[in-house]
């Protein structure tokens, strides 16, 4: 047990570390890269890019600290047996998932543009859950793997906030789990909405979880 208190809001909350597990959302350079994914959807993906130090250095301190740690990535099988067509129909047909880009397939498995940003590359033995939706449980084995492990809580970075971290902090919060997310570690292709998702994530009491600064959990991680 190593109980510890993170400040947050809309409540400090205490947690223990040997039950929390840090995931990091599809930091991938489909998202992240001109070429990929985002740029195909009409993002200028550089605004995501203020996330990766401050993923960096929880990434660090959660290795030194001994946490769980686990990397998500959106993506499909090279067929697209898993991609469904009301999803892959949706934009100009050069630039669908699957459709050929300077970083490979868009949003295909294998692929360069699949691959999380060297920055934040997971090591061995931890878990990398590829998910074909923008929730990470959905049609995963991230629900088991958090159970075999005991953990209660999660700390939550990644991009985009509004989407995918969105989406998983629901998906979580349904299932038991206390998220925080950690507002620095995330972005998205529009501020407002960035604003706006970690306002929902936290009104009403933490209506689906907690949102802090990466600053309160580096402190205790590091302590
Ligand atoms: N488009 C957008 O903002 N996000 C996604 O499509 N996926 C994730 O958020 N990972």
């Amino acid at each position: 047990m190593r109980a510890v208190s993170i400040e947050a809001e809309p409540t400090a909350l205490w947690v223990d570390l040997d039950r929390t597990a840090l995931i990091i959302i599809d930091m991938q350079r489909d998202f992240l890269e001109p070429g990929g994914f985002g740029e195909t959807l009409g993002n200028d993906v550089k605004r995501l890019l203020p996330a990766v130090p401050p993923c960096r250095d929880v990434l660090a301190a959660a290795r030194a600290a001994k946490l769980l740690i686990i990397h998500t990535r959106e993506g499909h099988r090279p067929d697209l047996s898993d991609a469904p067509r009301a999803k892959i129909e949706r934009g100009e047909p050069a630039m669908r998932i699957g459709a050929p880009g300077p970083m490979g397939r868009i949003l295909v498995r294998g692929e360069p543009g699949h691959d999380i940003i060297p920055e934040l590359k997971p090591v061995d033995g931890e878990p990398i859950i590829d998910k074909p939706g923008k929730g990470a449980f959905h049609q995963t084995d991230l629900h088991q793997i958090l159970q075999k492990h005991e953990i209660e809580n999660l700390l939550v970075c990644g991009v985009t906030t509004e989407v995918c971290v969105n989406t998983t902090v629901r998906e979580a919060n349904d299932r038991g789990f206390r998220c925080i997310v950690l507002s620095d570690c995330c972005g998205s292709y529009f501020p407002e909405f960035h604003e706006a998702g970690l306002a929902m994530i936290k009104a009403q009491g933490g209506i689906f979880g907690w949102v802090s600064a990466s600053q309160p959990v580096l402190k205790v991680l590091h302590a």
